[in-house]
């Protein structure tokens, strides 16, 4: 069968819910982040069955979590299938070796790197255990589609046990170039996890050459064939089929959360809170790779500098916490909410707050409700696989007439250069001046940049992609591809 219509094994670290235990009870939250957003609706399409880890850090019996998951899968229409963790292996696999050096190093943040053999080997104990779960529970018909980086070697568990199987491997975050890359102690053995892949796709053209120069580093001789998106690496080793392939969100979706009555009564009352000022929204995960504190140093000159704008803006920032059993996590959250009460405590009047700040999770409906009202949104990572928030944000601005500021660093600015601001987030004076000129912006010109944003994402959304990545698994063209000018 053609992995274009065979059964799908999602696998990813994990499931798309949290699993949480209070009160001696045990109870679970869908999860929020990119990848569920993306694959949510894709597998409910399609039926089939997502592999991964619940997230849960106390023991829990195996039965007693089938019980809790079969309502969940019978709900969501396809099965969810649990990996258990214990301590050791969250602490070493999870927060170790994915979170600790993979994640930073190819975010390009050497300096929040953590190198540590223990951890290494709690990576390839628990890739193994992935990869007996996704055997047991699939056959050769079917088409193992593998999430991120906290699984590039399980394609290679499976060859090691002989266990014959499609395999197709994305990778959510960037591909750094060999000068960074080569730094990770165990770089010739994460090269060989990823291509024994079928299939390997990133999220942009740049990280899937940096990954063919890393190729190149290891296997000289290794040469490309074809053009495109898509193209066939030769080795002597065996051809690996490299493509780059923006992921999206589910645009319809997210445009009727926009029209939904909370999203509109939540929009009404930030609008009516805010009446008069421009509203500035950031939206995202706690991540220090997100520059944050560049933001909001950026948003302190505006006010500094601008002295006309001051109580005519207002910047919302939502946080959503994250890995909060890393140090790194909980420092950067520190220093953010020094930083918001900097500027509250330096600017704010008696009837003006400049910042307002949410360290938590809002339902989608509710935050659909924040970017139909925000004037300007602000995506400024200093580096991202794509963003996805920059796109909701175009999803949602049903009334066609907003700005979005983004980073040049982020996947995303691929597919919305022409109708986005593009900044340096580094750059903190010129993300200021990009700030003052997005609320300067005539409406005309806000409304013909939102017409091209829209008409991107709802052209290239998550059922495309999903399309286009089947497609490439199975060697077929690609359709509407590629992007199509703004
Ligand atoms: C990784 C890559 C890539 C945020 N606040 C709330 C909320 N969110 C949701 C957003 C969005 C998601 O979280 C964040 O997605 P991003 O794409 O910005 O970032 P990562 O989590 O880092 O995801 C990234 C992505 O994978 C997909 O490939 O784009 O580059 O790092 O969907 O809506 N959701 C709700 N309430 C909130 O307060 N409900």
């Amino acid at each position: 069968m053609s992995p274009l219509s065979a059964r799908l094994i999602v696998v990813s670290n994990r499931l798309p819910l949290a699993l949480k235990r209070e009160d001696g009870k045990w109870r679970f939250e869908a999860g929020s982040g990119g990848l569920v957003t993306a694959m949510g609706p894709v597998l409910k399409n399609r039926g089939g069955i997502w592999i991964g880890w619940p997230g849960n850090r106390e023991p829990i019996e195996l039965p007693l979590l089938r019980q809790i998951l079969g309502p969940v899968s019978e709900e969501s229409g396809y099965r969810l299938l649990p990996v258990i963790l214990d301590e050791g292996e969250v602490e070493n696999y999870y927060e170790g070796f994915a979170n600790a050096a993979i994640w930073p190093l190819f975010h390009d943040l050497q300096t929040e790197c953590l190198f540590h053999p223990r951890h290494w080997e709690a990576y390839g104990k628990v890739n193994g255990r992935f990869a007996r779960v996704a055997a047991r529970h699939s056959d050769r018909e079917d088409l193992i589609w593998v999430h991120d980086y906290h699984l590039m070697h399980l394609a290679l568990k499976l060859k090691e046990r002989a266990v014959e199987r499609r395999t197709a491997f994305f990778l959510h975050i960037p591909f750094p170039p060999p000068d960074i890359f080569l730094k990770l102690p165990w770089r010739y053995e994460v090269m060989e996890g990823l291509t024994a892949y079928d299939f390997v796709a990133f999220q942009t053209m740049r990280d899937r050459q940096n990954f063919q120069a890393c190729l190149r580093a290891f296997w000289p001789s290794s040469r490309v064939r074809g053009r495109g998106p898509v193209v066939t690496v030769g080795r002597d080793e065996g051809d690996i089929v490299v493509g780059a392939l923006p992921i999206s969100i589910d645009f319809a979706h997210f445009e009727a959360l926009a029209r939904s009555p909370k999203a509109v009564q939540t929009c009404e009352e930030l609008r009516k809170a805010h009446r008069g000022r421009k509203i500035f929204l950031g939206v995202d995960r706690l991540d220090y790779t997100k520059g944050i504190l560049q933001r909001l140093e950026a948003y302190g000159r505006l006010l500094e500098g601008q002295e006309t704008l001051r109580e005519s803006v207002v910047f919302i920032q939502i946080l959503v916490p994250s890995r909060e059993g890393v140090e790194a996590y909980s420092r950067l959250r520190d220093e953010i909410e020094r930083a918001v009460s900097r500027i509250n405590g330096r600017y704010a009047t008696t009837g003006w707050t400049p910042l307002s700040f949410f360290f938590r999770s809002l339902p989608s409906d509710e935050l659909a409700g924040f970017y139909r009202a925000a004037d300007v949104a602000v995506v400024t990572p200093l580096r991202d696989g794509m963003n996805l928030v920059a796109k909701e944000y175009c999803a949602c601005n049903t009334d066609g007439d907003g700005v979005l500021v983004l980073s040049e660093f982020a996947g995303a600015a691929g597919q919305l250069a022409k109708g986005a601001l593009l900044v340096n987030p580094h750059d903190v004076e010129g993300l200021a001046r990009t700030l003052v000129a997005a609320c300067d912006m005539a409406r005309e010109e806000r409304e013909k940049r939102m017409i091209r944003l829209r008409r991107a994402v709802r052209r290239q959304d998550i059922f495309w992609w999903v399309d286009n990545f089947l497609r490439a698994a199975a060697g077929r063209a690609l359709r509407d591809f590629p992007p199509d000018d703004l």
